[in-house]
């Protein structure tokens, strides 16, 4: 098949403005001569005023393929660390004076061509020192696929591995003239193509090449002619260098997840979430459901829902302050505000959402949040987001936390802390925490996600079980977990709330909730509120299933639902939850990052409307799991 070398130079006023060449089919090059025109006359640069189209047949025989250079990226914090990696890279090669060449990159002269400096001699070998060498001949075997614009990745490839390849030659050195390009590179056969970024400053538009080379190997003419004249097609050039990188780099952290037992995938169910659900095939015990009063699967809860959908529609069809509050929310906050025992709550989409929204907008830059250490990941994220000063105490350690108040030096801020926590399933010492805050003038926080439903007489939460001894300024809740519907609250006084419904962007940027949603927790509340033996039941099987499991010989202590059983190591852990899933008892294993590496555990979570006897046989079926696995 004959061949056509395209050669496209175009200028306006004497100014060069656009470059290009190819290698390509007969086939071909009409459409690519129009490409290439086009490119010259609608440049970013102006129109061009003078292009020059070179066009000649390449001979079967004169051709060479050769291979791309592999491919690697360096991405540093600083254009001198770029160059430090650079210089490392050129020690490697037995570089005598890698800063020499480093320094003739940063500020040599603009040319057109490249340095052509021979380390036998530490002379330069280009005859004309203005110029420099210029590598031509040369395109990808396969052409991008939109050839309308400039690639540098790709174009600079194509030439680096020419480069690479021509007798002599050591490495080479290359940053962009092009002062949007702050992505250059260091090539040699040795190390393939190595991507160094950031190598200068935006904005620059110097730019510069060096090829260095070694006159002791090969002869220097031979060199150049390669360089100019030998033509080549280059296999193998990727559409691009990042997507084609993160994909490495994503299936490398993946399998380093799988190898060390970390990785997760979605388990699923076939059935509505109650103490039994489908999964897998099978009918199993589900001892891991944040439905802890059944309520997502109670009949009248999902009549709610369904009656909800039907009076007041599939969605909101707007975010809260625009118009997708209805009656429906306002009613569900007056309830929530009514059985928090304050002034006013605001409904979010999702706890996290909750937690993401009142801590960034009740602490900023100019203020401390002092956050226990096994907080949940939503706070963690919040307080980060907030972008104030984090002080983390030890866990529910008050006397940690006072000292740690004492030495602070800011005047405004927040206390944050689970109610119950989440891994744990202890409870926050409220009566102190909220001390703490009035004695230092800081706002206290409570996360109830686990409380609601759970503690108290009556379920009502942290405060009950104080027996309103005490109260957090700020309380946060979810509606997904006992309520058995889905979204999250913050109950305060209405100041607080008026301010979070201005300040909060997780409220003011979301479509308000579905009215589905909105209508099951109001009934998951009404049910609470006239059925508060549930509560009671749930509160005697979280005693019986922790004397269970003591007669099992196993640590358990717990005043709520959720109960860790706490294993360790997180392949032990996988394999016990392996042995209770063949016996179809569903128990997950909790592993880092949920809780610390090593601390691996179970996590038993109980619902009101587990039965003794289920109990006692998951009880039994733990107690053999975890002796097996410890012989
Ligand atoms: N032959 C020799 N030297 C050249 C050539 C050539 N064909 N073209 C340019 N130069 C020299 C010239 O001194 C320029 O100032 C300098 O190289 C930089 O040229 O992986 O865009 O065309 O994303 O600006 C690197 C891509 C892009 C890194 C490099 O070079 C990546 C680039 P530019
Ligand atoms: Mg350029």
């Amino acid at each position: 098949m004959t061949m056509y070398s395209i050669k496209m130079r175009a200028s306006k006023q004497d100014r060069h403005i656009s470059g290009a060449e190819k290698i390509i089919s007969a086939a071909a090059v009409t459409e690519t001569v129009t490409q290439l025109a086009d490119r010259a006359l609608h440049h970013a640069l102006g129109q061009a005023d003078f292009v020059n189209l070179k066009i000649e047949a390449v001979d079967d025989g004169e051709l060479r393929h050769l291979q791309a250079l592999p491919v690697r990226s360096s991405f540093a914090a600083s254009v001198e660390d770029s160059f430090t990696v650079m210089r490392s890279l050129l020690l490697q090669l037995q570089v005598e004076d890698p800063d020499t060449l480093i320094e003739l990159l940063r500020h040599a002269k603009p040319m057109r061509g490249a340095v052509l400096y021979d380390v036998a001699t530490n002379k330069r070998l280009e005859l004309d020192q203005e110029r420099g060498i210029r590598v031509t001949y040369m395109d990808a075997s396969q052409s991008s696929s939109d050839g309308s614009c400039k690639d540098h990745f790709r174009e600079a490839l194509v030439l680096a591995t020419k480069v690479a390849n021509t007798p002599g030659m050591l490495a080479e050195i290359c940053i962009s003239d092009d002062p949007d390009y702050v992505t250059g590179y260091f090539a040699s056969k040795q190390h393939g193509y190595v991507r160094l970024s950031p190598l200068k400053n935006a904005g620059s538009s110097h730019g510069g090449r060096i090829f260095i080379f070694d006159s002791s190997k090969a002869d220097p003419q031979a060199a150049i002619y390669f360089l100019e004249k030998q033509k080549v097609l280059v296999d193998g050039i990727p559409a691009a260098a990042e997507p084609q990188n993160m994909r490495v780099e994503i299936a490398r952290q993946l399998q380093q997840l799988r190898q060390a037992k970390l990785h997760r995938s979605l388990r699923t169910m076939d059935s509505q979430q109650s103490s039994h659900v489908t999964t897998g095939g099978k009918n199993m015990l589900l001892l891991a459901s944040n439905s802890y009063l059944d309520l997502a699967a109670a009949p009248q809860v999902k009549e709610a829902a369904a009656k909800a959908a039907l009076t007041w529609g599939a969605g909101s069809g707007g975010s809260r302050l625009t118009t997708g509050t209805l009656r429906l929310h306002e009613q569900l906050e007056s309830a929530l505000a009514r059985f928090k025992h304050t002034e006013a709550a605001l409904l979010f989409n999702t706890g996290y959402m909750a937690n993401l929204g009142a801590i960034t907008a009740f602490a900023g830059k100019d203020s401390v949040i002092f956050s226990d250490e096994y907080n949940h990941a939503s706070i963690i994220d919040g307080c980060r987001l907030s972008g104030a000063k984090i002080v983390v105490y030890k866990h529910n350690d008050m006397s940690d936390l006072a000292k740690k108040l004492r030495q602070t030096t800011f005047h405004k801020g927040l206390i944050v802390s689970d109610a119950v926590f989440s891994m744990d399933g202890d409870i926050a010492d409220l009566p102190q925490l909220t001390a703490l805050g009035k004695r230092y003038g800081l706002l206290t926080m409570i996360d109830e996600a686990h409380a609601t439903g759970v503690i108290g007489a009556t379920g009502k939460g942290i405060a009950e079980y104080y027996n309103y001894s005490c109260q957090a300024d700020i309380t946060m809740g979810t509606l997904s977990k006992a309520l058995g519907s889905e979204g999250g609250f913050i109950c305060a006084d209405k100041i607080f709330i008026d301010y979070l419904a201005n300040k909060a962007r997780s409220f003011v940027f979301s479509t308000a909730q579905c009215p589905a949603a909105i209508g099951a927790a109001l009934e998951s509340l009404k049910v609470l509120e006239a059925q508060p033996e549930m509560v009671r039941h749930l509160q005697h099987n979280i005693r019986f299933f922790c004397r269970c499991l003591q007669q099992e010989g196993i640590e358990a202590h717990s005043e709520t639902a959720i109960i860790p059983i706490v294993i360790g190591d997180e392949s032990a852990a996988l394999n016990i939850a392996q042995e209770l899933y063949d016996q179809d008892i569903l128990i997950p294993a909790i592993r880092y990052p949920t809780v610390a590496k090593g601390a691996a555990r179970l996590r038993a979570a109980l619902m009101s409307t587990h039965t003794e006897a289920e109990l006692s046989r998951a009880a039994a079926a733990i107690g053999a799991a975890v002796a097996k696995s410890r012989k």
